[in-house]
């Protein structure tokens, strides 16, 4: 059986010695960042050992996946009945992704030692730094891993939660790219129309995130509007999403489940 350290680049980030002054320097420069730019990024974050298993386990469960495709808009809400036909509630697009749900991660997987481990889960709390972190309790979505294939595509999109925290286990061939335009709302000022602009092809501020394999990437998803462009080609994108809450006993509905693993229980 292998233990954590095993998955992960403890020379880089040694997140086994939490009180040394490496890796309280490195929190503050990760702090820093998350607070200016929402996003952070963390190479080589696991072994290439760990890697390597992490991407023979997922390709191995992939053909398991629930596979969706479903048509809606950049809020991920109903759209309500009197708006203006300009409005951007009104754009839709495509989401086409396959999702292995945290039950069918198997027992002894590295994404589950490293999700529960606390010295991991303190970390990225730290560089979030909105108090402590608590495991989502939800019993499909606390670890799952987001599979696409040739053609799937994740629409732009604003998050529900707070942030993300993913692993990027394997780039397809081509496409595949996770584009971001940072903070094009805020929490007072929806931006309809740059919002619009976007949905409609706009390219302005529009920025590529470089997270090759083995990243650990933390990003706040809620103004920063974000999607994945379509994947081209037979070799798999594969990447490990970890949901945490900011309080104990949080977990998604089951329209959500529904959607998105095809199941709620
Ligand atoms: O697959 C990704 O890189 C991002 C996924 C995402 O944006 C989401 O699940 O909300
Ligand atoms: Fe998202």
């Amino acid at each position: 059986m292998r233990s954590v350290e095993y998955f992960l680049n403890l020379e880089r980030y040694p997140l086994h010695q939490p009180e040394s002054p490496r890796t309280q320097e490195m929190l503050a420069a990760f702090q820093k960042q998350m607070r200016e730019e929402g996003v952070c990024v963390l190479p080589e974050f696991l072994s290439p050992a760990g890697l390597q298993e992490l991407v023979a386990e997922s390709e191995q469960k992939a053909s398991e996946c629930y596979h969706n495709t479903v048509h809606g808009n950049a809020y991920l809400e109903e759209i309500p009945k009197d708006l203006p036909s300009h409005h951007p509630m009104r754009l839709e697009d495509r989401t086409a992704l396959g999702v292995l749900a945290y039950d069918q991660i198997p027992n002894e997987s590295g994404l589950r030692k490293i999700y529960q481990w606390k010295n991991f889960v303190d970390f990225v709390g730290k560089i979030i730094g909105r108090g402590p972190l608590y495991e989502y309790a939800c019993p499909l979505g606390a670890i799952n891993v987001a599979v696409m294939k040739d053609q799937d595509y994740l629409r732009w999109h604003f998050d529900q939660s707070d942030f993300v925290v993913s692993v990027n286990l394997q780039d397809p061939v081509k496409g595949g790219k996770f584009e971001y335009v940072r903070n094009i709302r805020s929490k007072n000022d929806p931006c309809y129309d740059d919002v619009r602009n976007l949905l409609q092809g706009s390219r302005k501020n529009v920025e590529e995130l470089h997270n090759p394999p083995g990243c650990l990437v933390l990003f706040e998803g809620r103004y920063t509007i974000h999607r994945v462009t379509e994947i081209q080609g037979e070799k798999l994108r594969l990447i490990a999403l970890y949901g945490y809450a900011l309080e104990p006993n949080v977990t998604s509905t089951d329209y959500l489940r529904q959607i998105r693993y095809g199941r709620t229980h």
